[in-house]
């Protein structure tokens, strides 16, 4: 009987067990990005966004689904609680951080984050929308 390092030359193992690393590898990606999030949707509208405040425990894998109904609007949120100061760490972990985004009239962004941190949230619109744009805002709380 040959033995087993005769038969498969390493670099066809090495391949092998590489191959089966990345194979094992891709169920728990696609998991993590299509599965485990809650999805939450609301609408923006002059001058409110609704449902909010928005509520999610801490741990959770949050996509936001916003909706811009009646005109253009934006989405700006610190990463930090209202309450923390500047040199913190992000409570809210996004999979894209934007500054600001745009929310077109009639479509849906989609705002993925992990909420890490408890506490509130605030957002704002950051699309001049009009008279009660400064008005606009809501919240997230992130339940311990
Ligand atoms: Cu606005």
């Amino acid at each position: 009987m040959k033995k087993i390092a005769e038969r498969y030359p390493l670099p066809i193992v090495l391949a092998a067990v590489l191959a089966l690393g990345i194979f094992l590898s891709q169920p728990g990606r696609i998991h993590a990005t299509s599965q485990d999030a809650q999805v939450i949707e609301i609408t923006a509208k002059k001058y409110e966004y609704s449902a909010s405040p928005v509520h999610v425990k801490v741990g959770t894998k949050v996509q936001l689904k916003i909706t811009a109904i009646d005109h253009d609007h934006g989405f700006k949120i610190g990463s930090v609680p209202d309450s923390a100061s500047s040199g913190d760490k992000p409570g809210l972990v996004f999979t894209s951080e934007q500054e600001c985004w745009q929310l077109k009239k009639g479509e849906t962004a989609m705002i993925e984050f992990v909420a890490q941190t408890p506490g509130t949230y605030s957002f704002k619109c950051c699309h001049t929308c009009g008279l009660g744009h400064k008005s606009m805002k809501g919240q997230i709380v992130v339940e311990p």
